[in-house]
């Protein structure tokens, strides 16, 4: 059993009920329950001009393997109607495998834990909502966020 986290984002279509939606579809991949923070709005980081995101992170348990785990997350963004067109471009739905037990993982495709973790604020506030003593790099995930809004 590992525990993992997921971040979610949307700014296309009804953005809190697609995220709903995608936590019942992340129940079925967990062993328990799911841990989400608040569904927190944003201002779109990068791409082109967009409509302000609705980002949460998600926390769970499962007995998936990285690459299973990864797979079952892309199917639940296509069954929420993803269309990839742009690199960072609006999307109904991004599912991102941000944490996998602390493992490293760098396959392409998959990159874990999540390289721009620490820069964004729309990952990192959530996340530390349901794990702040988290340890990513030496240094837990509310000493992070502080270090980040002091910035
Ligand atoms: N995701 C991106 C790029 N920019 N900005 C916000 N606010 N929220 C996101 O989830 C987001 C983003 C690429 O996945
Ligand atoms: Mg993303
Ligand atoms: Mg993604």
């Amino acid at each position: 059993m590992v525990q993992v986290y997921v971040g979610l984002g949307a700014n296309l279509g009804n953005r809190e009920q697609t995220l709903q939606l995608a936590l019942e579809a992340l129940g079925q991949l967990a062993q328990g329950c799911v841990l989400c923070s608040e569904f927190l709005t944003t201002a779109a980081v990068g791409g082109p001009p967009q409509p302000d995101y609705l980002n949460a992170v998600a926390g769970f348990e499962t007995t998936l393997a990285p690459t299973a785990l990864l797979n079952a997350l892309l199917a639940i963004e296509l069954a929420q109607g993803r269309v990839r067109k742009v690199k960072n471009g609006p999307r109904t739905l991004d599912l991102d495998l941000l944490w996998y037990g602390g493992e490293a993982i760098d396959q392409p495709g998959l990159q874990v834990p999540h390289p721009r973790i620490c820069e964004r604020r729309f990952v990192l506030e959530p996340w530390a909502q349901i794990a702040p003593t988290l340890v990513f790099d030496q240094v837990t995930l509310a000493d992070r966020l502080q270090c980040l809004a002091l910035a």
